[in-house]
């Protein structure tokens, strides 16, 4: 990893600042504050009626599998399409929050995935806690936004999410991300050729950012993490916390397709920079794995 930031962050005032119930924000509130950390958390912004239909769908689904995820197809089948993990985004805060964010360009929907996590008592085919990562690792590298859902109180007795809340070019950044391969194709390691080898970990974070800069949120159902496929992150779990929880992530992808978003109105060099890109990155995706221009690597 490169280009460290300093450890001067107030982490214990970001992570009040990013964290609010869903009457507190606004749609550009909450958008400036996702932009500026990199992910935010909102209470209340999920309906439980709807969590309780998901998670006994989930349930069943995994009762005759040994998948460690349900994703919404299988969901969409076993309700003769009566349902989908995307009718969790339902409400119309969350919806304009999307839009801002995409605002620019068309996004669509990308994946909606249910997953369990072991606690410390072992769960038969439940997954352990996932290690620091980036989804870019493993996912597209166009701007992607990702809700994630949990459908048990989590956190504090349950595995929740940890998150280093910086923004997302600066994940980028640190992450050391490289627009063509550093190394040469080996089987499923297509998007780590993009990426120095080095593993993230939460000492790693420590040293780098600060001892509190990773964000542990105690989840409840009905709360929300947006965040992005450009931030580091993992299951949170401590020896102490013996119960599994199953959560789901919802994930929209730009079509545009870009590694970033608009930026700010007022930072003009980079709206410049990014309707060029946009145009450019379009014409060039086809062909190439990143059809990422070099002078958009800043933006
Ligand atoms: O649920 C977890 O613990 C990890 C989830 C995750 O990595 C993700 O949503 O991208
Ligand atoms: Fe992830």
């Amino acid at each position: 990893m490169s280009l460290a930031p300093s450890a001067t962050a107030d982490w214990a005032s970001i992570s009040r600042e990013i964290d609010r119930d869903i009457a507190a924000w606004t749609p550009e509130t909450l958008r400036a504050a996702y932009i500026a950390h990199g992910c935010a958390v909102v209470r209340g912004a999920i309906d439980l009626a709807t969590i309780t239909r998901l998670r006994e769908a989930t349930s069943e689904i995994y009762a005759r599998t040994k998948a460690i995820h349900v994703h919404d197809p299988d969901i969409s089948e076993a309700t003769q399409g009566r349902l989908s993990g995307f009718d969790l985004i339902a409400h119309p805060k969350l919806k304009r929050f999307l839009d801002l964010v995409f605002v620019g360009q068309r996004y669509g929907r990308e994946s909606a995935t249910a997953r369990r996590i072991m606690g410390g008592k072992p769960q038969k085919d439940w997954q352990p806690p996932l290690e620091l990562h980036v989804d870019s690792f493993f996912h597209e590298f166009w701007f992607t936004v990702n809700f994630w859902v949990p459908f048990d109180e989590c956190g504090m007795e349950a595995p929740g999410l940890q998150l280093l809340p910086i923004d997302y070019r600066a994940t980028r950044r640190y992450a050391g991300f490289s627009r063509a391969p550093v190394y040469p194709y080996r089987d499923g390691v297509e998007n780590s050729r993009y990426f120095p080898g080095d593993v993230l970990t939460v000492d790693r974070i420590r040293r780098d950012f600060g001892a509190d800069a990773l964000l542990r949120p105690a989840m409840k159902p009905g709360d929300v993490i947006v965040s992005s496929n450009w931030i580091v992150h993992g299951s949170h779990q401590t020896a102490d916390m013996a119960k599994g929880r199953a959560s789901m992530e919802l994930r929209f992808i730009g079509t545009c397709p870009d590694i970033a978003v608009k930026p700010d109105g007022l930072d003009s060099y980079r709206v410049a920079a990014w309707f060029l890109a946009n145009r450019v990155a379009t014409k060039i995706r086809k062909g190439t794995r990143t059809g990422i221009p070099f002078w958009a690597e800043r933006m």
